[in-house]
């Protein structure tokens, strides 16, 4: 455990049992807000999914946090550039994931598939791969992961519901299952080990908003950025949910259980919606893409025979 670092869990609750196999980490989160004009927080950072649409939008944004950043994809990545490290490996591969967590002192990780489908390649990447990522990082002594969990974890509430971190998992596939299980495991590993975690529940990331239902789950890229950066700098965050999204007009999910995290969204979907409205056209009610708020995830599948 960091020395001064008061660690709770988002009950206020400290860990019963810290491992003495857990080593002494090389740096820890800061134990203050991030001042921009500080030295960087870690020592090394990895970034996991780098080469993935928020990975190549956070990399250049997650520079100023870090000594090194050392960057991983199972897919190819851009040549490292000053202060970065570029490491291949695919997340289901155990060694190789031991590989590219050594020597960091924090994780961000968004590796995995992210999309819904048939169950196996879901369960080398996203289930098998979180546990790999999570396992290296007791034995090196990681302090902290922020995880890209999503909102398909509670895909299967309906569209005028609105959801908090502390009501009960309704995942709306395999995906939103393996992200489940994700946020079990950070879990357990702050329980047991003392490992924080922060796990995202991201709405949409994209450029803007591309559909009627985006509108309400719409995360723009500069506020994934201070979500990131609050969840790997908020002082102590014991193992927190969030949901990712930006101040939207309309919004199904209640972060107040997260408020300790200071993240504050500045940006919103709604300059988008005129442009939206004029594209789409309303969608029948009773479509359970409609319906739910997982979106068109809730009625993919069945894949297996
Ligand atoms: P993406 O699909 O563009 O990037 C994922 C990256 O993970 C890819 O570069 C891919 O090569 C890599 N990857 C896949 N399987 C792997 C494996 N077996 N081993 C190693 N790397 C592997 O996804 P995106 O949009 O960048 O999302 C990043 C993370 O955030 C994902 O975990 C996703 O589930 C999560 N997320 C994203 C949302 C969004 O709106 N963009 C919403 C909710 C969650
Ligand atoms: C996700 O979890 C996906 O990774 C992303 O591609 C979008 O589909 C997003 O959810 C969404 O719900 O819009």
């Amino acid at each position: 455990m960091g020395a001064g670092l008061d660690i709770v869990d988002d009950r206020g609750v400290s860990p019963s049992a810290l491992p003495p196999s857990s080593a002494p980490a090389t740096s820890s989160a800061a134990s203050a807000p991030r001042d921009e004009a500080a030295a960087p927080v870690f020592d090394r950072l990895l970034l996991t999914g780098a080469a993935g649409g928020l990975g190549r939008e956070l990399r250049p944004r997650l520079r100023r946090l870090t000594r090194i950043l050392r960057l991983s994809d199972v897919a190819p990545l851009a040549a490292a550039d000053t202060g970065e490290e570029v490491m291949t490996a695919a997340l289901e591969d155990s060694a190789a994931v031991d590989a590219i967590v050594a020597g960091c002192a924090a994780i961000v990780h968004l590796g995995g598939i992210s999309t819904e489908g048939p169950f196996a390649p879901i369960l080398a990447a996203n289930i098998v791969g979180v546990w790999n990522l999570y396992e290296s990082a007791r034995r090196h002594g990681v302090r902290r992961v922020v995880f890209a969990s999503s909102n398909h974890v509670t895909g299967f509430y309906r569209q005028d519901e609105v959801v908090s971190p502390l009501d009960p998992m309704r995942p709306d596939g395999h995906y939103g299952l393996s992200k489940a299980f994700g946020e079990n495991v950070a879990r357990f590993y702050f329980d047991r080990y003392g490992i924080e975690s922060v796990c995202l529940r991201i709405g949409s990331s994209f450029p803007a908003p591309k559909d009627r239902r985006m509108l309400a789950t719409w995360l723009s890229y500069d506020d994934l950025e201070r979500l990131v950066v609050a969840g790997l700098t908020a002082p102590a965050v014991g193992c927190s949910v969030v949901y990712g999204v930006s101040a939207n007009a309309t919004i199904w999910w209640d972060n107040t259980s997260a408020s300790h995290l200071g993240f504050r969204a500045e940006d919103s979907s709604e300059p988008f919606r005129a442009a939206v409205e004029a594209r789409q056209p309303v969608l029948d009610p009773s479509d359970p893409a409609s319906r739910f708020q997982g979106g068109a995830f809730v009625k993919q599948g069945p894949f297996e025979r």
